[in-house]
């Protein structure tokens, strides 16, 4: 090689060197040395420099991570159950399976990978194709929890949803694994999909379209019963050019069945905290009566929504008068459900 005529002293990077490997290459690690014979200005020469590396040699098509000669859904399939942890990659399909050259092999690549086996895309950003573009303007990739359905004693049906301009996701949803088991994910159209819920408490699911112009639903099944349903989304979503284009990370808290807790401080005096989930929204009445069965203090009255409460009793009755000491109830009416928990006023 010939190079740096006219270059005085100083550092710096003096050329760049590619290597073509050969089409029978072997695939592995080969090493690769570098010999420099350096010139002084006076034309005389210096002791000449080595350089000791080595390249990987990985054979095989961009993207054909079983080695079919075909870079198709197969691979994308593939690459999917990799992201999901379902089979291990040598290290040579992890490199073949990157087809956007980040070093990492996961949705993202399986976007670009179905892109290609439908002609949307002709080469893979690391065969130096240009930058896609997003073809959805300002649709920012993400994904959420959506609706829920209960089935009570018997599970849930959880909702993930992916944003318009999510082309692809590795996702994790974590949930009680006490009180829950995965039944299934349930395949949607249009998509690939691949989910893995070997490890208790958790389902592993990545997705790869090639459209993504609409927002995308997920169902996941669980089967169990539970009081409540705690459940925790995380992972990265990718957009249309195959790139990580968001972090996600999403939490679901919901109680299951309605019901009222015990008073606290209980006994008390002056006042106590009554606290009550609500699986449903609804018409909801949290009524303090006295032994009598005699409607004392009105605390709640009217439609509320899904979640938790917490309602001081001051002691007080409607009109506004301190209650004599003695055995309160506290009775909450939401749908079907009604409850009752003793309060003792104390003075
Ligand atoms: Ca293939
Ligand atoms: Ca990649």
């Amino acid at each position: 090689m010939a190079g740096a005529t006219g270059i005085a002293s100083g550092s710096g990077a003096l050329m760049g060197v590619s290597f073509e490997i050969k089409a029978d290459a072997k695939e592995g690690v080969s090493p690769l040395s570098l010999q420099a014979s350096l010139k002084d200005q006076d034309g005389k020469v210096l002791p000449s420099a080595v350089v000791a590396g080595s390249v990987t040699v990985s054979v095989g098509l961009l993207g054909d991570v079983n080695n079919d000669r075909l870079v198709d859904s197969g691979d994308a399939i593939l690459v999917l159950r990799y992201a999901v942890r379902l089979i291990t990659f040598t290290d040579a399909q992890k490199d073949l399976g990157d087809v956007n050259g980040d070093r990492s092999t996961d949705s993202g690549d399986a976007v670009l990978i179905l892109r290609r086996a439908v002609k949307l895309i002709e080469r893979f950003p690391r065969e130096g194709a240009p930058k896609l573009a997003e073809g959805h303007g300002d649709l920012v990739p993400g994904a959420a929890f959506g609706e829920m359905k209960v089935f009570p004693q018997k599970g849930v049906e959880a909702q993930v949803m992916l944003d318009a301009g999510t082309y692809g996701a590795d996702l994790t949803i974590t949930y009680d694994a006490s009180a829950y088991r995965t039944a299934r994910v349930r395949p949607a159209e249009g998509v690939l999909l691949v989910s893995n819920a070997d490890n208790p408490g958790e389902v592993h699911l990545s997705v790869a379209r090639t459209e993504a112009a609409e927002p995308l639903a997920l169902w996941i099944e669980l089967e169990g019963a539970g009081q409540e349903l705690s459940l925790r989304l995380t992972g990265n979503v990718f957009g249309g050019d195959g790139g990580p284009a968001g972090a996600v990370e999403r939490l679901l808290d919901r109680p299951l069945t309605s019901s009222l807790s015990a008073a606290y401080p209980n006994p008390f005096n002056p006042s106590t905290t009554v606290r009550y989930a609500l699986a449903q929204d609804g018409e909801t009445r949290l009524t303090v009566y006295n032994l009598s069965g005699q409607v004392v203090r009105r605390l709640v009255s009217g439609r509320q929504q899904i979640g938790r409460y917490a309602v001081v009793w001051d002691g007080r009755d409607e009109a506004g008068r301190g209650v004599a000491s003695g055995i309160y109830i506290a009775r909450l009416d939401a749908g079907a459900v009604r409850q009752a928990q003793k309060m003792l006023l104390l003075k």
